[in-house]
């Protein structure tokens, strides 16, 4: 049976590698996305390292010369996706989103790394990564973080990779539905109009997408002029997971003055991720940039912080969460508190269990001391494959696949999953 969902993964990454990336599924996402691509490599690196190095240095061939790399990258022309090149119009030579996504290259190029057999390949080739690496962390900071709070912004949410979660609900209301003129949607072509976000959350993603253009794309506009400006937890545990792993590497390859500037990074971020706890959830949420308040929404977002080694006593926190959600569910993580009213199993990031989440959080715990949960994670996540396929996500009460089908992401992290029964620490 693992055989057999082993050598199905395998097939899935070799489907969907179109060359020097690969996409997330073919038909509803025919495209390179930012982070899909750092955790697939993860996944090819387990038959085919030097594979999974491309896929990293092709996402970075397309960083913005201010330091940003792009959510998506449209290598090529395909109009079975919206918003395409045309939308975006950022005028790059290849065609990118104006948005990015969650920071998660600094951890996957260690791990690439920890485990190559090829040192001599791992080790070059990481070398000339890493810098780009740092430049994208320095863009969020001088971006992002105009008052240097030590923690980040998005100002969209498909930034967060979270797109339509209950998180962003409330913020979203600030956010015009007016103006935004017809458009075509693609994604309920290719997949269930039920799992995806609504027909007013797409006009309210577009109107931010057009106020962006409309800025220019320049950067230095972008965090003061959106309505929608939020500190996510899970978004800021990448980040700092990353900026930690790339000081750790820095640091083996004698690049101190870049190992010293990652470190302390995080070492100011970690600290001011306190701002984010709550009490009441036990829990991080995220914080509404506008406001300055706390946002009432107990999402997995507050839970994949624990990928970041964060204090220990909120990482303990945050497993007896898991502990007390796994009694509700059959699948570990929904991507909601299944006891929230709002949540549903079904839609997208408003309940679904994601294999990408699953992974760091479950590594995050690991690393913490905190075995016994992750391990559940990984047995469930598991069981979900071989009940369900290799989906986009799934419905945590039931195993329903949802979304695409033949999924990049979701095989690779199988693959890491299969390693050795669970994450490397
Ligand atoms: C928008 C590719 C991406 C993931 C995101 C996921 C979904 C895109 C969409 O698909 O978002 O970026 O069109 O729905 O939410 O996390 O990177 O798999």
């Amino acid at each position: 049976m693992l055989d057999h969902i082993r050598d199905h993964a395998v097939e899935i990454l070799k489907i969907n590698d179109l060359g020097n990336y690969t996409v997330p599924t073919h038909g509803l996402y025919p495209f390179q996305w930012n982070w899909d691509s750092a955790l697939s490599a993860l996944g090819q690196s387990h038959f085919d390292e030097a594979r999974a190095w491309t896929e990293i240095e092709t996402l970075f061939a397309h960083q913005w010369d201010d330091g940003m790399v792009p959510h998506i990258i449209f290598h090529k022309e395909d109009d079975g996706y919206y918003p395409g090149p045309d939308v975006w119009q950022t005028g790059r030579a290849v065609p990118t989103s104006g948005i990015t996504q969650p920071a998660v290259a600094g951890f996957a190029v260690r791990r690439l790394v920890d485990r190559a057999k090829d040192r001599d390949q791992a080790q070059q080739r990481a070398k000339a990564l890493l810098p780009l690496i740092s430049r994208w962390h320095d863009w969020f900071y001088a971006n992002r973080d105009p008052d240097g709070e030590g923690l980040v912004a998005i100002i969209h949410p498909w930034e967060s990779g979270r797109d339509n979660s209950i998180d962003w609900d409330e913020v979203f209301e600030r956010v015009p539905t007016e103006g935004v003129g017809e458009f075509q949607r693609r994604d309920t072509q290719h997949a269930n109009p039920d799992h995806r976000p609504t027909q007013e959350q797409y006009q309210r993603y577009i109107w931010l997408v057009q106020c962006f253009r409309d800025l220019g794309w320049d950067n230095s506009l972008l965090h003061d002029a959106s309505p929608f400006r939020v500190v996510d937890p899970g978004f800021n545990g990448i980040l700092l997971r990353s900026a930690m792993d790339l000081a750790d590497l820095a640091g083996q390859f004698g690049m101190h003055e870049l190992a010293t500037h990652e470190r302390a990074r995080a070492a100011h971020g970690l600290a001011a991720m306190e701002r984010l706890w709550s009490e009441t959830h036990q829990q991080y949420l995220c914080l509404d940039r506008v406001t300055g308040s706390l946002i009432d929404s107990a999402s997995v977002g507050g839970l994949l912080a624990v990928f970041a080694p964060v204090d220990p006593a909120r990482a303990k926190a945050i497993a007896k969460r898991i502990e007390a959600i796994a009694d509700k569910v059959t699948f570990l993580v929904p991507s909601h508190d299944p006891q929230d009213a709002r949540y549903d199993g079904l839609r997208y990031w408003r309940g679904p269990a994601w294999l990408i989440v699953n992974y760091m959080i479950a590594d995050g715990l690991s690393a913490a001391g905190h075995e016994g949960v992750a391990q559940r994670i990984v047995d469930t996540s598991l069981k979900l494959i071989g009940q369900s396929g290799f989906a986009e996500y799934y419905d945590p009460k039931t195993g329903e696949p949802c979304g695409g089908r033949e999924f990049t992401w979701t095989a690779a992290m199988v693959l890491e999953f299969l390693q050795k029964g669970r994450p490397a620490a």
